[in-house]
Parts: structure tokens; sequence; C-alpha cells
């Protein structure tokens, strides 16, 4: 299948517009992707016609938002190579990640377990853990990151001992690019009896996953990433993990029986969804892996990683420049900083030119006291950007080049 990537921009009306004079050119698409006609229209649609609560309904609409809502599911589940009854729908990874530390941690761990994470965790994946090894005593640790921006994984085995409970880890770095060998570090955990949970907020809706050929045990990621809207996200859990995990907020629709001494929890993936999920946003996430499956991830995976390798080789020419993360094995963006522009002033820059970049820690200050920066430049991409728009970039950051120079 030969697809038309250019063509493909005709989907995305927000990309047919000019900021401040010069025609946009989106580079933010690790923090948020944009949103096909496709998802547009699913949204608008559900609202013009099928309205309702989920669940609780015995009319028309309700049957036919709830059923809507369950396809959503069977088509998140297919995504990722799950059952339906193993898919949660969330805020996002971040909410995904917190549901995992609240409910799977503060059962499961308690004092001198010890919780894995790496150090170029986003916050998402490392606060939460934060949080519960202060209620549970457990421990938490990481694995650290080399120069080059990869995991150093020299002293790994001693890290991942038997006192190790859970070993949480980004699948495709915000900060770095870097994509990690998740099948080999999820066999190495489960060697120790460890439980695995992928951050797959960067990997989700770049390149093909498979939960079960991965082989983790969670696997949490956000929809706006993926072109769906903000504010729904879901999270995998392995069917035998989410069969002894008890719910982390009570509500409507998570139980079969109330009474004022107790309450009986429904069993899957409702035991985690209380009180009105974000049911626009759960349906419009099904037309948005429909939207990605028609493209064919691989493909998508492919035309980034052209994208990146283009951009990469094309910075190298700057002065100046210095790109972090690895030269292989890299997600679709490149941080970097330029001798004498601060990432902001950079980012106002380009802002200036229609360029959307972005400038900060990431939400990764641990990695960036590690690479001894306050913060980067970082351009993103997703398949609707273009090697044109890269060259225009490289054109822009030639000239800030010269506006900035110390
Ligand atoms: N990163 C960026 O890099 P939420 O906010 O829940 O949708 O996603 C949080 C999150 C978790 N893990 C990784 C690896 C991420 O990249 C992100 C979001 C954005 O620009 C915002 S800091």
């Amino acid at each position: 299948m030969t697809i038309d990537w250019t063509a493909i921009r005709n989907d995305f009306p927000i990309l047919q517009q000019e900021v401040h004079g010069h025609p946009l050119i989106y580079f933010d698409n690790a923090a948020t992707s944009q949103k096909p006609y496709q998802v547009i229209e699913a949204l608008v649609g559900y609202y013009e016609r099928d309205n309702a609560n989920v669940h609780r309904g015995l009319h028309e609409l309700s049957g036919r938002a709830t059923d809507a809502y369950e396809e959503s599911r069977r088509k998140v589940a297919g995504y990722l190579g799950a059952q339906e009854q193993e898919i949660i729908f969330t805020r996002g990874t971040t909410e995904g990640i917190n549901l995992v530390a609240q409910s799977w941690g503060r059962t499961n761990l308690k004092e001198g377990d010890v919780i894995l994470i790496t150090e170029m965790e986003h916050h998402s994946n490392l606060v939460p853990w934060q949080m519960v090894a202060l209620q549970t005593g457990a421990v938490l640790k990481h694995v650290p990151v080399t120069d080059g921006g990869e995991l150093d994984l020299t002293e790994i085995d001693s890290l991942l001992t038997e006192q190790v409970k859970i070993f949480a880890f980004v699948h495709v770095s915000n900060s770095l690019g870097t994509i990690n060998p998740a099948k080999e570090l999820i066999a190495k955990a489960k060697a120790v009896g460890a439980l695995t949970l992928l951050d797959g907020a960067q990997s989700a809706g770049h390149m093909p996953v498979d939960v079960k050929d991965l082989d983790c045990d969670f696997y949490a990621f956000s929809g706006h990433k993926m072109c769906a809207p903000t504010g729904i996200g879901a999270l995998y859990i392995r069917e035998s993990v989410l069969a002894d995990m008890q719910p982390w907020q009570g509500g409507g629709e998570m139980i079969v029986r109330v009474e004022f001494g107790k309450s009986m929890y429904k069993e899957g993936p409702a035991r985690f969804e209380a009180g009105t999920p974000d049911i626009a946003g759960a349906i419009v996430l099904g037309a948005a892996v429909d939207y990605l499956e028609a493209l064919g991830r691989d493909h998508i995976f492919q035309h980034d990683s052209e994208l990146v390798q283009h951009a990469v080789t094309r910075m190298a020419e700057i002065e100046g420049v210095k790109i972090y993360g690895p030269a292989a094995s890299r997600g679709s963006l490149v941080a970097f900083s330029m001798a004498g522009a601060h990432p902001h002033d950079l980012t106002t820059y380009a802002n200036s030119y229609g360029l959307a970049l972005r400038g900060g820690h990431h939400c990764t200050q641990p990695l960036m006291r590690k690479m001894k920066v306050a913060s980067t430049s970082r351009a993103s991409f997703y398949f609707y950007n273009t090697k044109e728009e890269i060259d225009r970039m490289i054109d822009i950051l030639q000239d800030a080049r010269k506006f900035f120079a110390p």
C-alpha cells in the first residue's frame, strides 16, 4: 500500500491555516496530536444523534450510547492485541498510572519492596510511585540513563532483584526519543517475579503495539496523542492481574450491591470506571483507532522514522546545535539546544514564523538534571508532517542562530 502522506493533510482542517502570516508548521505532536475530520465528525455526530448516559438507561439513545461505548472498548482492545475485558477507559496516561499505583500498589506493596522506574520517566510515571512508596513503605529505585540517552543496563541485574514488585518504564521517551527495548526488559522483570507497566504515551499512536507479545501487565496511553480528543485514554490490565485488584474510586456503575456497611463491586473494567465516564471521548477514541488502523501503524512508524532521520541529519548542519537522545532506535522527535538561545526564547522566535516547537523540561526534571540542562527545545513529528516542513524549520533555526549568536 502506498500512502500519499501529503494528501492525508487534507483530513486535518487545523493544518490549513497561517500563523503570523506563515503556513502553520505543527511540530508539537508529542504534547498533543491534531485531529482529522473523521474524528471531529464522530464527536459532533455523537452529540447530534446519540448522546445519553451509558449502562443505566433503557431508552433508545442510552442503548445506542452504551453499544458505541462498548464497541469502542473492543476496538481499543483489538488495537493493543488485548481482550475487551482488559481495557479500562481513563482520562489518559497519567490517570492510568495513578490507577495502577493506588489500586494495585496500595494493596500489594509493603515495606522493603522495590518499585523500579528509570531516569528518563515523565513525572506521570514517577510521582504516582513516589506517593505509593510513601503510603506503603516501599522504596523507589531507578535505572540510570547513559550520556547517549539510552537506558544504562550494565547494572540491571543488581537492580532487578526479587525485591522488585513492579518495573514501570516508558516505552518511548518524550524527552529523548529513545525507544526502549521493552520486550527484553519485561522478560527480565518477569524472571524475578516483578509485574511490568509500560508508559505508552508516546508509542500508542506511533508504532504497532501488541501487549500480549510484549507480555506486559499494564499499558497506559492517552487518546489525545493519537488523533482522539483530550480527556480520554485507556489502560490495559492483564486479566489475571485485574481479577485481584480493588477499585481506587467508588461511586455509581462500579457496584453490584450497596449497603450502609459494605458494598459489592462489579468484576472487570466496570470496577474501575466509577461515575459517568467520558462517553463521547471513549466513542471517538474508537474513531481515532479506526483512522490509524486504516493507515497502518507500521506505515506510520516507517514514515515518522524517515521524518526524524531527515530532521536529525539536517539539524546536524546547524552550528551550535546539540541533539539529545540516541542515534538509532529513535521515536519521532528531536530534542536539542542551541548555543546562546534559551529554549523558551527559541520557541517564541519560531512561533513568530508559524513554527510550533516546545521548550521546557518536558515533565522530566530528573532527566534534565542528569543531562545538566534546565530545559531543551523539542520538535516532534507525526504522519501528517512533511520533509518540506522540516527543511523550513532548518531555515528558521539557521536564522535564529544568527539572531541569538553568543
Ligand atoms: N507528555 C509532552 O511530552 P497525559 O498528560 O496523561 O496525556 O500524558 C502524560 C505523559 C506520560 N508519559 C509520557 C512519556 C508523556 O510524554 C506524557 C505527556 C507531554 O509534551 C506533556 S508533558
